[in-house]
């Protein structure tokens, strides 16, 4: 049934190398990893310019129950102002950096966050560091404007009509530069540091964790279209209307691809590949047809071929459309439909730490 349901959205080719030879190893696959990346980056989000050679911090003083005495004591949370040389000189920007002081090393969480309220709604930080995590928050907004304005970051890159970078290449670009500074430290285990983000930031979370393999999960949450979700098929938003409101998320090249998805060389199955064979987790609500669950499930069974081609388990799941409270968490990909509408909600996090505990990753 769900096969027959992926076969109705006529997919492009993933595991077929642009020489024209399938894609059979790892080897093949680290070819095929990069075409992918070029594919996406030349037709969606534009291509990322070359990491800075070393990021810096400075930490803000801060009074002690702020900084050492963080939640009753039991975190260290330090507001941590980053800095990176650009071509257009230095770039700087906060992330709050919340580190339990329950284990020497603790797994991070990078939250790609809408707002720099710590915590937030979509951010339950105390629950969090209960399970020893660490969290590293950022405001996408410190990084560059949500909308057509390119400042902070996006003044200081030369870029291309056509193929530069779009914001969700800046802010999934911002997310790695955290991830550089945090390998500066010692109270963090970067063995297990995973990319997380809601909605546009979760479209942000899965082009960053795609792009940047220092991160051993990645999670998408409500990130639908031009996210997880097939665009071939898909119900509630589509491309057309997604380059209509939000032009200055892609690259130039995307606008053409309006009211074209059957013809798109690419499909969001592809990105989700990207994160093979380290481990994949998408999140889905059930009233958030604009997202449209459907689309984000079977986008990532037909990414699963990335992880069986290095012989694991992708996606794990009955031959069935999935349901609320039964979480599919026993291959490479993972995936939950929750119920109620588009929100990061405690149930999300706790299905997230939950699997990454159960993995140790
Ligand atoms: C919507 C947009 C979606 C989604 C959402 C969000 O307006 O159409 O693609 O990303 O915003 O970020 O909350």
């Amino acid at each position: 049934m769900l096969m027959e349901k992926l076969e109705a959205r006529h997919l492009p080719q993933m595991m077929i190398l642009d020489n024209g030879h399938a894609v059979r190893t790892p080897d093949d696959w680290r070819i095929r990893r990069r075409e992918l990346i070029d594919l996406l980056s030349r037709e969606e989000y534009g291509y990322t310019p070359e990491a800075p050679e070393r990021v810096t911090g400075a930490i803000r003083p801060a009074p002690d129950q702020e900084m050492n005495r963080a939640f009753a004591g039991k975190a260290v949370q330090q507001t941590i102002d980053l800095s990176f040389d650009t071509p257009g000189g230095v770039f700087s920007f906060p992330v709050i950096l919340c580190v339990p002081r329950s284990a020497a090393k603790a797994p991070v969480f990078v939250y790609i966050a809408f707002r720099r309220d710590f915590p937030d709604r979509y951010l339950p930080v105390e629950e969090i560091l209960d399970h020893g995590f660490a969290i590293a928050a950022f405001c996408y907004e410190d990084v560059t404007a949500d909308s057509a304005c390119m400042n902070r970051l996006a003044a200081l890159y030369p870029r291309d009509e056509k193929t530069g970078w779009g914001k969700i290449g800046m802010w999934a670009f911002a997310a790695s530069r955290v991830l550089d500074y945090l390998e500066t430290r010692d109270d963090i285990d970067l063995t297990r540091a995973c990319v997380s983000g809601h909605s546009r930031l979760g479209k942000t979370a899965l082009w960053c964790g795609a792009q940047d393999e220092r991160f051993s999960m990645v999670i998408s949450n409500d990130s639908g279209c031009c996210g997880a979700a097939l665009s071939r098929g898909k119900i509630g938003e589509t491309v057309a209307r997604i380059n209509a409101v939000f032009p200055y998320w892609f690259c130039g090249n995307h606008l053409k691809w309006s009211g074209r998805e059957g013809e798109m060389p690419f499909d969001q199955h592809m990105l989700l590949a990207l994160t093979a064979p380290r481990r994949l987790y998408v999140c889905s609500a059930e009233e958030d047809s604009w997202a449209d669950p459907e689309s984000e499930f079977l986008s990532c069974l037909a990414a699963s071929e990335a992880w069986q081609l290095h012989r694991l388990a992708g996606l794990v799941t009955p031959d069935a459309l999935p349901v609320p409270g039964s979480p599919l968490l026993d291959g490479g990909v993972c995936y939950h439909l929750r119920t109620g509408a588009h929100f990061h909600s405690r149930t999300d996090w706790g299905y997230h730490m939950a699997c990454r505990e159960r993995f140790r990753i």
